[in-house]
């Protein structure tokens, strides 16, 4: 399949990204919801504005996403990400919520589902993030399964993270991403990486070891028409890594904490989120924005491969 597709005409994109589709340069897509509601400013606009400078020495162009006055944006500049950074009214906007927004003209930042039906609808192909949502630990009761992957089951974009954090129950994660079909390669690793941590306990069904391999499973599934996504989960890095065995307990504290709190919906994964960062006394923010930067080379890396076969 010729990744060069008309971006829709509802988007406004960046000339520097329009360009790049035209070209079929490669283009990284990344997410907003980690910016407006996944951490504290101001590593929040720090970590957005490095990882847009990562994607350009790595050869790609970077488009961060998000709903700006009702108008959905591929690409931002220094002012889209302050606002998302610091502005209160930014929505949390999953695919549910576009319509929503789009049409009361509001800002919106934007989940990983989001982020890949956007990507889509602008013609890119590879998108880089921190963490993806999955099932929630106690889903038999609270039902809690991240509209993520739903969308990795529809959309046909590779979705580069750093696994999901044990917030989340991992095991029926991977269950769940198996029954909805989408493939879940880890990259040189056998395990899959538990976001924070290197090991969560889990075997990844998939293994790749460089972004040529990516690059053909991405043509080999899209070219047969398979439709949906790719969930390619890059472990953090052995100096950034936080171990299992440390998290646990925080983790714990965080979901006793969201309970208490009577937390749940929509808001569950930002409290979630906030409370691990205070709880670890900033700890985890600094290992958060090492995968992020750790996954943004590889998505560099990932999307210009995959221009290359085209
Ligand atoms: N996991 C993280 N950091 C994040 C998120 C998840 O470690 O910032 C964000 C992503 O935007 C993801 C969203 O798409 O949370 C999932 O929210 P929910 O669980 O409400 O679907
Ligand atoms: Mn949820």
């Amino acid at each position: 399949m010729n990744p060069i597709r008309k971006p829709h005409p509802d988007l406004v994109l960046t000339d520097e990204v329009t360009q790049a589709l035209a070209d079929g340069a490669p283009v990284v897509a990344l997410e907003s919801t980690i910016i407006s509601h996944g951490m504290p400013y101001p590593q929040n606009v720090e970590m957005a504005t490095e990882v847009e400078r990562i994607i350009r020495d790595g050869g790609a162009v970077p488009a961060t996403i998000a709903v700006l006055d009702g108008r959905p944006r591929i690409g931002l500049d220094a002012q889209g990400l302050e606002l998302l950074s610091t502005d209160a009214d930014v929505a949390k906007v999953s695919v549910r919520d576009l319509p929503y927004v789009i049409a009361r003209g509001g800002h919106g930042a934007t989940t990983v589902a989001a982020t890949m039906r956007l990507s889509a609808l602008a013609g890119i192909s590879v998108f880089v993030t921190g963490g993806l949502g999955g099932v929630h630990r106690g889903a038999s009761q609270s039902f809690d399964v991240s509209a993520d992957l739903t969308e990795l089951s529809l959309t046909d974009v590779i979705v580069i993270s750093a696994g999901v954090k044990s917030i989340l129950d991992i095991g029926l994660t991977l269950e769940t991403l198996e029954t909805l079909h989408v493939p879940v390669v880890a990259y040189g690793t056998d395990e899959f990486p538990a976001f924070f941590s290197r090991h969560s306990g889990h075997l990844s069904p998939m293994r790749l070891d460089s972004p040529g391999e990516v690059a053909e499973m991405m043509s080999a599934k899209w070219r047969l028409g398979l439709s949906g996504g790719i969930s390619l989960v890059n472990p953090i890095r052995a100096e950034d890594e936080i171990p299992a065995s440390e998290m646990d307990h925080v983790i714990e504290q965080a979901i006793a904490d969201m309970y208490s709190a009577e937390i749940h919906g929509k808001e569950a994964t930002p409290f979630l989120l906030g409370r691990i960062v205070e709880i670890t006394g900033g700890a985890s923010l600094t290992a958060n924005i090492a995968l992020v930067n750790n996954n943004a080379r590889l998505g560099a890396e990932v999307a210009s491969a995959y221009a290359a076969l085209h």
